[in-house]
């Protein structure tokens, strides 16, 4: 079963939500808690550690209501039935998207007839002997010593998910050093091998396709270095590699044993919970991973099974619809209170504006509504030192997802009392805002003249009424951590499903890498290749000062 391909901007409910728009566009925030007592409670989903108040935000239960019925008009329902049952909704790749099943415990479904639940659990016990063995240290280097450091080499979906797991959960890691090299820039890989010894490190080297031009250029120049300290014979306990192209991987020469697959039915940004977090199962162990991947299936069950007014990716999803398209917002902000999220922006800034950055709808017609919304984000408090200023008196509308959690780990309540106070304090200026008279008020117990008090008063007012999202957990554990990237990950799907794009493909990553590679090979060849007259220009600049 495909997905729908419904215009949504062609269903009544669309029509409802754009009146119902004009007359929220001129409430206050404010005023709508001042005609409903009950919006905290009404607004507010909790589910197992996780509390969401989404009252802060611009909205109210006449458009909720419209929300939910566009979810319905876009058949929500019988889409989130085909993603986790394995149908190709990846249509343009001809795939289905089953990160799912990944999580599941255990999983019915079949791919072209064939079962995929043996596999996925054959994998996963190759990744608990492979990791335990070198976070024991059993797993010898070639002069017999054991595994301190692991070097995961990959990019996009094969780097940023791990890269931002393993920073997250850097509390409960264990004493491998874990690296990440992604950038083909030469200087990325010197940088981290320059303080490695060969004999106790392990590549991983991380491609779906194992065709991507960053990574194989890294994995060659990480193999050609460990050359200069040991032999061919040796590679085999120093690389392991994750993919789908095993003929690739086995022209590199790395040892079978050594080898995980994945499948193609696991896109590269949801790939986290594959084989492709060999290098987050070694960082903080096999057990602590599975939790991780308990997290995202508790999600999912949510997400599946919830209703519609309780359920929470469906929420925060047409709530990001709504700002998009109803209310003209163009990004979203997204600020964890831990540093220990530092990447997460990162991490989703691929995942959802590679899946729903389209222009083109499930019937290869242009759009004519706004998709794909931009995110971005920085930890807290350190973002409020930073660009805070615009989402309180700029110009543009940006609601903003705020997370935190009831306590730290590893216990300094006096700094956890200064952080929350400040993640609370941010949501309540952003609302409330500051008025001229509280403005004038301080200014004169100031002592400023009139003078001074007209001149500055302009710039101190805050007008408020900045939309925000709190999302407040018990605690950052690689359980909740999983669940928080499910909702993400689901929020996405069902933008895409309401959007009626196909998210999970990336058409709009290839032209620059096939243009890269006419120009490489013109250098290789030294044959012209034609270019506009700009582009030409600067080659030409390089190649003579370079
Ligand atoms: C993610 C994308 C992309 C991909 C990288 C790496 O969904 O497909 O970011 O993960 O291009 O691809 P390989 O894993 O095939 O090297």
């Amino acid at each position: 079963m495909t997905l729908n391909k419904t215009n949504p901007s062609k269903t009544k409910s669309w029509e409802s939500l754009q009146s119902i728009s004009e007359n929220l566009k001129a409430q206050s925030i404010l005023s709508l808690f001042e005609n409903d007592s009950h919006r905290v409670s009404s607004h507010t989903v909790k589910w197992e550690e996780f509390l969401i108040d989404f009252s802060k935000n611009k909205i109210d239960q006449s458009a909720w209501d419209a929300l939910y019925s566009l979810a319905s008009e876009c058949k929500l329902e019988e889409a989130k039935k085909s993603y986790f049952e394995g149908a190709t909704i990846n249509e343009t790749e001809g795939r289905a998207v089953l990160h799912t099943a990944l999580r599941a415990q255990n999983t019915a479904v079949r791919i072209d007839g064939v079962p995929i639940d043996e596999d996925i659990k054959a994998v996963k016990e190759q990744m608990r002997r492979f990791t335990s063995s070198v976070i024991e240290g059993s797993h010898k280097g070639f002069t017999g010593k054991s595994i301190t450091d692991v070097v995961n080499i990959g990019i996009g979906g094969s780097d940023l998910g791990p890269v931002m797991v393993v920073d997250a959960m850097a509390y409960y890691k264990n004493h491998l050093k874990v690296h990440f090299v992604s950038n083909v820039d030469g200087d990325h890989i010197n940088e981290v091998l320059k303080d490695l010894n060969p004999e106790t490190t392990l590549f991983v080297i991380v491609s779906k396709s194992f065709t991507t031009q960053e990574t194989l250029a890294n994995a060659t120049t990480a193999k050609k270095w460990f050359l200069n300290f040991a032999e061919e014979k040796w590679v085999a306990n120093h690389f392991a590699a994750v993919s789908t192209n095993l003929k690739m991987i086995d022209e590199f020469g790395i040892d079978q044993k050594n080898v995980f697959t994945m499948w193609n039915w696991v896109g590269g940004r949801f790939s986290l919970w594959s084989s492709v977090g060999l290098s987050i199962a070694m960082a903080i162990g096999y057990d602590r991973f599975e939790e991780l991947l308990n997290g995202a299936q508790g999600m999912d069950e949510h997400f599946y099974e919830a209703p519609i007014a309780l359920n929470i990716p469906t929420r925060m999803a047409l709530l990001s619809v709504w700002y998009n398209n109803f209310l003209e917002a163009e990004t979203e902000a997204l600020i964890p209170y831990t540093q220990y999220l530092q990447r997460f922006p990162a991490y989703l800034q691929q995942a959802i504006m590679e899946s729903n950055g389209k222009g083109v709808d499930r019937e290869g017609n242009e759009v004519t509504y706004q998709t794909g919304n931009i995110v971005w984000g920085e930890p807290g408090t350190n973002a409020q030192h930073a660009f805070f200023q615009l989402i309180h008196q700029g110009t543009k509308l940006i609601p903003v997802d705020f997370i935190g959690f009831k306590s730290s780990l590893h216990g300094d309540q006096s700094h956890h009392d200064k952080l929350m106070s400040n993640f609370f304090a941010q949501t309540e200026a952003l609302l409330n805002g500051k008025s001229a008279e509280q403005v004038k008020k301080e200014l004169i117990s100031e002592g400023k003249s009139l003078q001074e008090i007209n001149a500055l008063l302009p710039h101190k007012v805050f007008k408020g009424d900045n939309p925000t999202t709190t999302l407040l957990i018990d605690r950052l554990t690689p359980y909740n951590l999983g669940a928080l990237i499910a909702a993400y990950e689901h929020k996405i799907f069902v933008q895409g499903v309401i959007w009626n794009i196909f998210s999970y493909d990336q058409w709009g990553v290839e032209l620059g890498k096939q243009l890269a590679k006419t120009i490489l090979d013109e250098w290789n060849t030294k044959k012209a290749a034609s270019h506009d007259p700009s582009t030409k220009e600067l080659i030409s600049y390089y190649r003579q000062n370079s």
